[in-house]
């Protein structure tokens, strides 16, 4: 019908997955909301824009009144980062390479530190966050995730930030729901955190078969599917 119908359209599900059974949830001091990535470049206009980006931002800001806690995320490249493809010569974007690490999808020069692109959307509501952290800044190694870079080794401080401040439960919203917000996700599950998808404030690039990936990823790592509806 026609609910399943939006579901689809946000996340890209098909089916009884769309229908997935929620609860409702009032956040509590030990529940941390998570905004990835509103940046300007993932934006519509911006050098990597992201299909509907703008879509999450009301969403978003309505849930920053709802949550004690709020942490934010920056995709931070130095220029001539490794995962452009301008870095490397005659590679275009949205092509795949081999890495140290594996595989690495180039990109359009995005959210170079310092720049309009790198900001965050001036519509974003998010005064309240207590902590915003950045992510890409090494200039050899990606970094999707906001707790572990693209090497899966390299760690940025977030779970044990998280832990000390005693947030046992985390809800992931943001850009781009395939890439920053679907690794954000697996790994809030790796590093023992409950982990809720807040899909009516995502929204996906979709290149390669990565949004069918990164579902696939959130579902087998545990991670569970509500709305912003959910979050009373
Ligand atoms: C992202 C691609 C490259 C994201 C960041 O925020 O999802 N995607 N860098
Ligand atoms: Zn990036």
């Amino acid at each position: 019908g026609a609910a399943t119908a939006a579901a689809t359209a946000v996340v890209g599900l098909t089916g009884s997955a769309a229908l997935a059974q929620s609860a409702r949830i009032t956040p509590t001091a030990t529940d941390a909301l998570i905004v990835v990535d509103v940046q300007n470049d993932f934006l519509p206009g911006g050098s990597l824009a992201v299909p509907r980006g703008d879509e999450v931002i009301a969403p978003i800001n309505a849930l920053c009144e709802r949550f004690t806690h709020v942490v934010v995320t920056q995709d931070w490249h130095p220029k001539g980062h490794m995962s452009f493809a301008s870095s490397h010569p005659g590679k275009a974007p949205f092509e795949v390479i081999t890495v140290s690490y594996g595989n690495q999808v180039l990109w359009p020069d995005h959210c170079i530190q310092g720049t309009r692109g790198s900001a965050l959307s001036d519509a974003l509501k998010v005064d309240k966050a207590e902590l915003i952290i950045r992510k890409g800044y090494n200039p050899a190694i990606d970094s999707y995730s906001a707790f572990v870079e693209a090497d899966r080794n390299t760690k940025t401080g977030l779970a044990s930030y998280l832990r000390e401040r005693g947030i046992r439960r985390v809800f992931v919203t943001g850009l781009a729901t395939d890439f920053c917000v679907g690794w954000t996700a697996i790994d809030a599950r790796q590093a023992e955190f409950e982990t809720i998808l807040i899909e009516d404030a995502c929204r996906g690039i979709d290149t390669g078969g990565s949004m069918a990936r990164a579902l696939a990823g959130m579902q087998t790592a545990g991670v569970v599917r509500m709305t912003s509806a959910d979050i009373a």
